[in-house]
């Protein structure tokens, strides 16, 4: 059935009717759009577009850059730099924001991005995402990095893409989080999951376990907890999952309940997290908080945070509203000594009174 049905820009244009960011925000968020189409034929290419592989150069993060990484970076930039929208743009893949052509006029926003989160996934064919940011930008002149450095609660849009199976759209304006679907005949964005809701309870958690060792004590006990099941304080068994791309767990989130966690740990000292605050924890906290989840960095709401450099890194605990606040008290009772009886190495695997040590 192809007629009668949501394409994103009458969405779009429907749910910013009336507001101040009416006609622009509408008109940026088609840009991402046109980016993000692009990106998901390079990717469903792969191999026989040449586009798979290294560029053996290193972005600001240190991390080595993929052919794609810098493909789809190039790709927003030039769909959204040209059409009087934006004032200024920043990206994981960009040392410092991007500084608009002089030809081109400047708009009312700024957009900040990663044009391919979980791009070591490239390679071997698992979904990778664009994830984006839209924030105004309030005074004339050229944007500085200043600019760019403003809490998340004050982003007028976000999403992102993923590319998997289908390529599919999750985005939010402030007013519930809703996901298209891209029908690639028509080459249209199409609404497929109105108002998506996070389930506040779960029994799937999502966390690169190889950094046990380096976590916080309170992620430790919560992990622990999950993992010992039914025979363990919470009394039920639980899943775990894990792709190494942010989007496509969150995404899994949004579709089917549980929590994400990138905690801070002492793996990289110098590293307060791995995820960065800007392009990556504000936009997905405000996604998943419109669909009644909870984004944290275990101390505190992700989108009161008020960041202090482009690519500052943040712990990430995002998900299921009640194993979120539970993640909160025990970083609250860690704080407080009040979790002793669990810091104690009495009770550490193997200690006496842990199940292993009682066998
Ligand atoms: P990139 O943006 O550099 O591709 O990194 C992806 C990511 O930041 C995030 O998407 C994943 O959750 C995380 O890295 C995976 O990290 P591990 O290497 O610890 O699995």
């Amino acid at each position: 059935m192809l007629l009668g049905r949501t394409t994103l820009s009458k969405f779009l244009i429907e749910q910013l009717r009336g507001t101040e960011d009416q006609a622009d925000l509408a008109a940026l968020l088609v840009d991402v759009t046109a980016a993000i189409k692009t990106i998901a034929s390079m990717t469903a290419k792969g191999a026989l577009g040449g586009y798979l592989g290294s560029l053996g150069t290193e972005n600001v993060q240190g991390e080595t850059q993929k052919k794609l990484d810098v493909l789809s970076n190039d790709a927003v930039i030039q769909s959204c730099e040209w059409g009087g929208l934006v004032a200024g743009m920043a990206s994981e893949e960009l040392d410092e924001p991007y500084q608009l052509p002089r030809a081109f006029e400047r708009g009312a926003y700024l957009l900040v991005f990663d044009p391919l989160d979980g791009s070591s996934n490239i390679d071997v064919n698992v979904s990778v995402g664009t994830i984006f940011s839209v924030l105004r930008f309030g005074r004339l002149g050229e944007p500085t990095v200043t600019d760019f450095l403003r809490p998340g609660v004050e982003q007028v849009a976000a999403g992102y893409a993923i590319y998997g199976p289908s390529t599919m759209m999750v985005l939010t304006v402030g007013k519930g989080t809703h996901g298209f679907t891209l029908d690639r005949e028509i080459g249209n964005f199409i609404l497929t999951h109105p108002d998506l809701r996070i389930a506040e309870d779960t029994g799937e958690f999502a966390i690169n376990a190889s950094n046990e060792r380096f976590w916080e004590p309170p992620v430790q006990r919560y992990v622990a907890e999950c993992k010992a099941g039914r025979t363990g304080d919470r009394g039920r068994d639980f899943n775990m999952r894990w792709i190494a791309s942010m989007v496509a767990d969150v995404h899994r989130i949004l579709m089917r309940g549980g929590i994400f966690m990138y905690p801070k740990d002492t793996k990289e000292p110098a590293k307060p997290g791995r995820l960065r605050l800007l392009y990556e924890a504000n936009p997905i906290a405000f996604v998943v908080e419109q669909a009644g989840g909870v984004a944290s960095t275990g101390r505190g709401r992700i989108l009161d945070l008020q960041p202090e450099s482009l690519h500052q890194r943040v712990p990430v605990m995002l998900g299921a509203r009640h194993e979120i606040e539970r993640l909160e008290r025990y970083h609250r009772e860690y704080d407080s000594g009040s979790d002793k009886p669990f810091a104690s190495p009495l009770f550490k695997d193997r200690s006496l009174y842990s199940a292993e040590g009682r066998a």
